[in-house]
C-alpha cells in the first residue's frame, strides 16, 4: 500500500518539478526555435507515457498486493496468477502505440536536422578555432572569402595555418583573446576547427552546437535574432582546463558590428607587425653589440650574437596577436 502511494508521489513530484523548475532553457537568441519545439514535443510524448506507466505500476502494486487468506476466500479472484502467453489485441495495441510515439519523437528532429545542415546562400562564413583551452576566430576580409588553410602550417606566427600564397587569406581578420562578434539578423555559417583534441562550440542561447574534430572542418549555421552578450562554452570534455574554456559572443547592430570589425587586424597586418617587431629586436641586439665593443668589454662571441639576432622566436602566447 505504502509503496503504491510512494510511486504515485514520484509521478506527481516529477510533474510538479517539471512545471515549477527554475532551470528551464535560456531565452532563445537565434532562429532555432524549431529545436525548442522538438524538445517540447519530446516532453509531450514522454511525459504522458511516464505518468501513465508509473500510475499503472502503482495500481498493480495496490490491486495485486499480498493479502493473507485472500486466495482461499475467493479462489477465482485476481490474486491468482494466470498464464497468458499471447494476447494479440494487447500486443497490437502496444506495438502500434509505441510505433506512433517513437515516430512523433523522431520525425520532427529529421526536419530540423535537414534545415540545420542546409546552409542558406546568403550566410557569411566565420571560422572558430578551438584549442586547449581557448577560442580563436577568423573572418573573411573585404573579399568575403576565407583563405585556405592547412593544419601543418599552424605556428606561432601563423596561428590559423593559412596558406601564405593564397591571396584570399591575406585580408582575413584574425581575432584572438577577444569576443566573437556577430551581426544581428545576418545568417552565419560557422566553420569549426580544432588544433588538438575534440572540442564543441556551444552557445546555449543559440541552441546550435557542434563538435570540433582535429583534421576536419565541421559547421553549423544560425541567424542571431537579438542583440546581447552570451557565453560560449566548450561542450566536450577536452582536458583539465575544459571548465575554463569559456568565451563570449556579442550580437551587434550592423553599425556597431562594422565599427568593431574595422578595428581588427588582418592576417597581412599581423604578419607585418611581427616583422616590425623582429626588426626592432634585431636593431636592439645590434646596439647592444656595438655598446659592448665601445665600452671596451670583451668581444661578443658569434654564438651570443646569433642568439641575440634570433630572439624573435615563435609568437608569444595566444591573445597577443590582436592586443
Ligand atoms: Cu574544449
Amino acid at each position: 500500500m505504502w509503496v503504491a502511494i510512494i510511486v504515485v508521489l514520484v509521478a506527481l513530484g516529477s510533474l510538479v518539478f517539471h512545471l515549477m523548475t527554475p532551470w528551464w532553457s535560456t531565452e532563445i537568441a537565434s532562429n532555432w526555435g524549431s529545436m525548442d519545439l522538438t524538445i517540447d514535443i519530446t516532453f509531450w510524448v514522454t511525459g504522458p507515457a511516464f505518468i501513465i506507466i508509473v500510475l499503472f505500476v502503482a495500481y498493480c502494486i495496490y490491486k495485486f498486493r499480498a493479502q493473507s487468506g485472500a486466495a482461499e476466500a475467493a479462489p477465482n479472484s485476481n490474486h491468482k496468477a494466470s498464464y497468458e502467453p499471447e494476447n494479440k489485441k494487447l500486443e497490437v495495441w502496444l506495438t502500434v502505440g509505441t510505433a506512433i510515439g517513437v515516430a512523433i519523437l523522431l520525425a520532427p528532429g529529421l526536419v530540423v536536422w535537414n534545415n540545420y545542415v542546409t546552409v542558406p546562400d546568403d550566410a557569411v562564413e566565420i571560422e572558430v578555432m578551438g584549442q586547449q583551452w581557448q577560442w580563436g576566430y577568423r573572418y573573411p576580409g573585404a573579399d568575403g572569402k576565407l583563405g585556405t588553410t592547412d593544419a601543418r602550417l599552424v605556428s606561432g606566427d601563423n596561428p590559423f595555418g593559412l596558406h601564405l600564397d593564397d591571396p584570399n587569406g591575406q585580408d582575413d581578420i584574425l581575432v584572438e583573446g577577444d569576443d566573437l562578434h556577430l551581426q544581428l539578423g545576418q545568417p552565419v555559417n560557422v566553420l569549426l576547427r580544432s588544433l588538438d583534441v575534440l572540442h564543441d562550440f556551444y552557445v546555449p542561447e543559440f541552441r546550435a552546437k557542434m563538435d570540433m574534430v582535429p583534421g576536419l572542418v565541421t559547421f553549423f549555421w544560425m541567424t542571431p535574432i537579438r542583440t546581447g552578450r552570451f557565453d560560449i562554452l566548450c561542450a566536450e570534455l577536452c582536458g583539465t582546463g575544459h571548465y575554463a574554456m569559456r568565451g563570449n559572443v556579442v550580437v551587434d547592430e550592423k553599425a556597431d558590428y562594422d565599427a568593431w570589425l574595422a578595428e581588427q587586424q588582418t592576417f597581412a597586418q599581423f604578419r607585418a607587425s611581427l616583422q616590425d617587431k623582429s626588426k626592432n629586436v634585431k636593431s636592439v641586439a645590434m646596439n647592444d653589440v656595438i655598446e659592448d665593443k665601445t665600452d671596451g668589454g670583451s668581444p661578443v662571441s658569434p654564438v651570443a650574437m646569433n642568439a641575440a639576432m634570433n630572439t624573435v622566436g615563435p609568437m608569444p602566447a595566444h591573445g597577443a596577436a590582436t592586443r
